[in-house]
């Protein structure tokens, strides 16, 4: 008897130890990457001395100049180097998503109902801005979700189910995520 009570005193022991020791997991983190390939050049030329930072390489043809950008977009055949990686994201419930923006202008990682326009007709391709786009920056929802080149924004609290998530300048730029 005295010997089963040790035993189980050790096991008991030993569970607290162990609860003790291993602190609470950490929050597990998935990463998006927004990316795009503007051309400072012609970008800065037509927007702003400081809108695009890209480090792409001009002349060796790994930049979009803003002209391309909105005739591919009118094309309907919009730049897929303007783009979120990846498109379809799976996540425990509890996951922070974090979206850094590799490219060299701003983006939005803005939640909506369903897929469509951003705020900027030209780059619409034709389609109707969706309704957490449409005022654009003036919408303190949409400009908070601003991502700025080089930066990293957190994503968390999502609910179970599916999310879908565009870019509102560049509403080509589209990730599904799917919170379990
Ligand atoms: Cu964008």
């Amino acid at each position: 008897m005295k010997r089963t009570l040790m035993k189980i005193g050790l096991v008991v022991g030993c569970l607290v130890l162990v609860a003790a020791i291993q602190p609470d997991a950490p929050p597990s983190v998935a990463q998006i990457v927004a990316l795009d390939e503007c051309d400072p050049t012609s970008f800065n030329l037509a927007i702003g001395p400081d809108f695009c930072k890209n480090v792409a390489l001009a002349p060796l043809g790994y930049a979009t100049t803003i002209q391309d950008l909105f005739d591919k977009a009118a094309a309907g055949t919009p730049d897929p180097k303007w783009d979120f990686e990846p498109d379809v994201l799976s996540i425990k419930k509890g996951t922070t998503v974090s979206v850094v923006d590799q490219g060299g202008e701003p983006h939005t990682f803005t939640e909506v109902e369903q897929f469509g326009g951003g705020f900027i007709p030209g780059l619409n391709s034709g389609q109707s801005p969706v309704p957490e786009c449409a005022a654009g920056f003036n919408d303190i929802a949409v400009a908070k979700t601003r991502v700025i080149q080089g930066s990293t924004s957190l994503f968390t609290g999502l609910s179970r189910g599916t999310h879908y998530f565009q870019c509102c300048l560049h509403p080509w730029m589209r990730v599904k995520v799917e919170v379990k």
